[in-house]
């Protein structure tokens, strides 16, 4: 879990709702809802909670509200309505008393979109913020005259989106409940509804990995793993060429969208060559590669990679490390002179390391040189850092962080990149980019916020890398210009989330006309990026990294206003971030 670097995201408690919602309407019996010509709730009196949703929620549910109801209120005792992404009971009791509550149909973000779409209201059950409220909310329904509610789910519909799709709507500012909704400019904002992938336009057999769909978990996800496990050891043991190879075959396995059991069916696929045919041959035949197995097992392989688990350290350093007789983190943590029980060498503070990151990410391009600064932390850390960190307190380390920034410099937006967006259920990391939409409050921002974190003891531990620099066209090297800090963070103990664990946090500012360039760069995957810019090059002359797009015969620099327009930009359909899992 490298000690790396970054979309947003209302609610989990949003995205719970709505897909419990999907769940009960049951496709079949799905009527056909089409936009209604007047006001969809003449006769219903809305409240909407602003607290866990982000800008652009908040003023998309604020037009229909103001659209389509009878009011919208300006205190919940006056609406018949709560709207809220709130899930739990604790939390809208901060917003809304609890007696006032029992006497309100209190529903999900959803049911008024769906309800809009519908055409008038529906019946709430499908739509209960808080389930504690489930009974209540059937008897306070003003609009469907259910006393009981005489709406069945089959009579019900949703257009509830998956959690992913709520969860990668990017945070503004304005997330929090105190603050006013804050006027981002729509290009800032991801569009709503998300856009779909077209599959059948898709092609599991291209050479790029931006032009196949690579899911989180694909139907041969065993076999990737096997041949996964021969890429780590070739990479561990600095045979970079050989790793790439079975990480482009992984990659092209990966957007095979059927469980594979012949060897006609790998045939037309790329990137599998004799070697790798032979292993799938074997996979098929025993469920197993036997290399993967000899790899596996070997003493050595576990202690390199016990030892690149440390960030800050690579392959030659974990080579360097067993060549000296070390086999466990224990023997590192003498080494490095580290006592992770009282963590006496880490704790004294802010430990700044300027660094100019002449490579962007340490993984790829398997540099090390961080220095033993960050060697020493992340093994003093190690027992946090290596525990996963959940969907829910990934959104909430990004809330905290937006409220922070919020009362440094109002307006910013934010977008929760990484694994995180592309729907890993778990992250080693979160990576975030910002932006403001005046590129003159970007500068600088990005240690100012930190250290108002490490005030507030939320960052203990950051090295900024990068000046903030223009982006420089003829750079040849891929390297990465935004300013960012790499931290360690903790959730304030009064949070819902706070776990008492410290994470790894990347923030990377980006000047507003390059916020989808980085947004695109840092949602990986690293083979989806790879390939990105390879086909940048090989296709348009152009050169793609996260911090700028050039025409390289001219220089000149393109800025796209949208993720979508990086896409069309390089004349590649649409993929969503959860299909761009092209590594294991
Ligand atoms: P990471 O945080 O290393 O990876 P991740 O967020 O995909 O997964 P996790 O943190 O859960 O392990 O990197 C963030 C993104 O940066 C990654 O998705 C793509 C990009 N990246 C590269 O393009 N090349 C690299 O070598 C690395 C490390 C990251
Ligand atoms: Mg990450």
């Amino acid at each position: 879990m490298p000690f790396k670097r970054p979309a947003p995201l209302p609610s989990q408690s949003e995205s719970q709702s709505s897909s419990s919602a999907n769940l009960l309407s049951g496709s079949s019996k799905r009527p056909r809802l089409s936009p209604p010509p007047g006001k969809a709730l003449p006769n219903v009196k809305l409240f909407i909670v602003q607290a866990k949703l982000n800008t652009s929620a908040i003023s998309e549910l604020f037009g229909l509200a103001e659209q389509h109801a009878k009011r919208l209120c300006n205190k919940p005792e006056d609406a018949d309505v709560i709207v809220t992404a709130i899930g739990m009971r604790r939390r809208l009791e901060r917003h809304i008393p609890w007696e006032l509550a029992k006497h309100k149909a209190v529903v999900t973000p959803q049911w008024l979109r769906d309800s809009v779409k519908n055409g008038s209201s529906l019946p709430y059950d499908n739509y209960i913020a808080i389930q504690d409220l489930q009974d209540t909310i059937v008897q306070n329904c003003p609009e469907c005259n259910c006393k009981p509610c005489a709406c069945s789910p089959s009579s019900t519909s949703s257009y509830a989106s998956s959690s992913l799709r709520h969860s990668q709507e990017s945070l503004a500012s304005a997330t929090s409940a105190t603050s006013p909704p804050t006027a981002i400019p729509a290009y800032l904002l991801p569009p709503s509804p998300p856009l779909e992938t077209d599959i059948t336009k898709l092609d599991y057999t291209s050479r790029y990995a931006c032009q196949r769909a690579s899911p989180l978990v694909c139907p041969n996800q065993a076999l990737v793993h096997e041949l996964d496990i021969i890429r780590q050891s070739r990479a561990l043991e600095g045979e970079v060429r050989s790793a790439l190879s079975y990480a482009r075959a992984v990659s092209a396995l990966k957007a095979y969208p059927h469980k594979i059991t012949s060897m006609k069916q790998v045939e037309k696929l790329p990137y599998i060559g004799t070697k790798i045919t032979g292993l799938v041959e074997e996979f098929i035949d025993g469920g197993h590669i036997n290399e993967a197995e000899t790899i596996r097992s070997s003493v050595r392989f576990q202690a390199l990679s016990l030892f690149s688990s440390i960030y800050g350290i690579g392959p030659t350093t974990a080579q360097r490390l067993y060549d000296l007789g070390l086999r466990s983190l224990d023997e590192l943590e003498v080494y490095y002179g580290v006592d992770s029980k009282t963590q006496t060498s880490i704790d004294s503070g802010i430990v700044e390391v300027e660094k100019e990151s002449k490579r962007r990410h340490a993984k790829d391009e398997g540099d090390e040189g961080l220095g033993d600064t960050w060697i020493k932390i992340a093994l003093g850390l190690r027992e946090d850092l290596a525990i996963k960190i959940p969907r829910d307190e990934v959104e909430e380390m990004g809330r905290v962080v937006m409220r922070e920034l919020d009362q440094l410099e109002h307006g910013c937006v934010s977008t929760i990149v990484g694994g995180y967006r592309r729907g890993k259920p778990e992250s080693s990391d979160v990576d975030m980019v910002f932006t403001h939409p005046d590129a003159s409050k970007i500068k600088g921002l990005c240690k100012r916020v930190v250290q108002r974190l490490h005030e507030g003891g939320m960052v203990s531990h950051v090295m900024h890398l990068s000046g903030f620099h223009a982006h420089n066209p003829l750079r040849t090297t891929h390297w990465d210009s935004l300013e960012k800090s790499l931290t360690v963070f903790i959730l304030p103990p009064s949070s819902t989330f706070y776990r008492g664990t410290r994470r790894r946090l990347d923030l990377i500012f980006s000047p507003p006309e390059l916020y989808w360039t980085a947004v695109v760069g840092w949602s990986g995957s690293i083979m989806f990026q790879r390939d990105l810019r390879q086909w940048a090059k090989d296709k348009h002359g152009m050169k793609f990294d996260s911090s700028g797009i050039t025409r390289r015969y001219d220089s000149k620099v393109f800025f796209p206003k949208t993720e979508k327009e990086v896409f069309d930009l390089f004349e590649l359909e649409w993929i969503d971030p959860t299909l761009r899992n092209a590594d294991a």
